[in-house]
């Protein structure tokens, strides 16, 4: 459905005339659109984003988090004198009573961003270059936001990467068998529950304190940093809504996820899917150029963390199928389903794979950043 964003429009401090605007981007989540504006005389873009209300229950709380944080990147980009300040950070357009966001006449919460020209997100990754450039982003959007003030920021979506947890829910929705779908997947069932043990491996070094938390992203899929359209740089790490505390193995996990897959995460066809050691190499080492804070027990799990995010996105997207798919955007029937089995052939690629990948962060971490 698209919404009337001649009305949004007037819901924020634009200072230009709205023209038009467009459904935008692919992400499984919000509703985006980029508007185009004419701010006297002179064509400029903004994204206006309707956040999923169903996904993110609270949604003041992430607008809460998203102004802190995007402000915090800011100001530190703008202290150390970067020319480019508003292109590596997002900017959100104040709401006409001043707060970041929204509310249209549903009850629907929308957000204003400048639109980040000369940069563009990629689903499908084309080279290592993009890889290594994407890591390093995320690693230093890490480092931006370590010492952020205010206290401990919101958790959006509370356990988001409790893999166990994400377990238990797909046990739920076996039971519950919302679709009747259930007895066509049980091999998909079967692959999950094999590794249950995984499941728990990450967490279980959190709570025992080995592994620390810390400020992280949380959706580092490649398609939400902004490489530049002629460097290939990384230039502005979006999509801010789970920043949040975590692990920073969650965000290398779901860039091995994405960036190091031979195809794209629906590709329906499984023999297509496997890992490209390269692109793994190029991830670590982006990342550990900028990541430079990691302890022993993170770098010990960093090649692990690709299988552990790859599984839990598969269990999840088994769940929703299960649920009748209402959690992720769909474009065709079945399609959550192609995404786990995708998902779960890369585990398995990853898993026959993972001594060398083992090796690759060893030789990696011996050299200097
Ligand atoms: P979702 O949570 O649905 O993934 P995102 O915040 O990632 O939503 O936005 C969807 C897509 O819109 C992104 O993948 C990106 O291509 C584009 N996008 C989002 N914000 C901006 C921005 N400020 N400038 C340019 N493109 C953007
Ligand atoms: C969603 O919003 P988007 O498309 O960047 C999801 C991630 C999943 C990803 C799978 C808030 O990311 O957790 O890993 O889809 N975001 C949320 O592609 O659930
Ligand atoms: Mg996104």
């Amino acid at each position: 459905m698209m919404h009337n964003l001649r009305a949004i429009s007037l819901l924020f401090q634009m200072r230009a005339d709205f023209i038009d605007a467009q459904v935008y981007g692919s992400g499984h989540i919000n509703d985006t659109y980029c508007a185009l504006y004419d701010q006297a005389g002179c064509r400029v873009r903004y994204i206006h984003q309707r956040i999923n209300h169903h996904v993110f229950r609270n949604p003041v709380q992430v607008m809460e988090n998203v102004a802190r944080v995007t402000r915090h990147v800011l100001d530190t980009l703008l202290a150390k004198g970067d020319p480019e300040a508003h292109r590596r950070s997002l900017t959100c357009i104040p709401a006409l009573d001043g707060k970041p966001y929204a509310i249209d006449s549903e009850g629907n919460f929308w957000r204003t961003y400048l639109f980040i020209e000369g940069a563009r997100g990629y689903d499908e990754i084309e080279c290592n270059e993009q890889a290594f450039q994407a890591a390093k982003a995320f690693g230093e959007f890490q480092n931006l936001t370590a010492n952020i003030k205010g206290g401990r920021l919101h958790e959006t979506i509370p356990n988001f990467h409790h893999t166990s947890k994400r377990l238990e829910a797909l046990e739920a929705a076996i039971r519950n068998d919302l679709a009747g779908r259930a007895s066509t997947v049980l091999a998909e069932i079967a692959f999950a529950r094999a590794r249950a043990a995984d499941c728990s491996r990450i967490t279980d070094l959190i709570a025992s304190g080995v592994i620390p938390e810390r400020v992280t992203h949380n959706d580092t899929k490649l398609n939400n940093v902004l490489l530049d359209e002629t460097t290939a740089e990384g230039i502005c790490v979006i999509d801010l809504d789970t920043t949040m505390p975590g692990s920073a193995l969650y965000d290398f996990g779901d860039m091995v996820r994405t960036a190091a897959p031979t195809t794209r995460e629906d590709n329906p066809d499984v023999a297509q899917v496997g890992v490209n050691l390269n692109r793994f190499d190029a991830l670590v080492r982006g990342y550990l150029s900028t990541a430079t804070f990691l302890n022993e027990a993170e770098l010990a799990n960093l090649a692990f963390s690709g299988k552990l995010i790859t599984l839990e996105c598969g269990i999840r997207f088994l769940t929703d199928h299960l649920d009748g798919d209402t959690y992720f955007k769909i474009k065709r029937p079945g399609h959550n389903l192609d995404r786990c089995r995708n998902q779960f052939a890369f585990v398995r690629s990853l898993e026959a794979n993972m001594a060398a990948m083992e090796e690759i962060v060893a030789r990696a971490s011996l050299v200097p950043a």
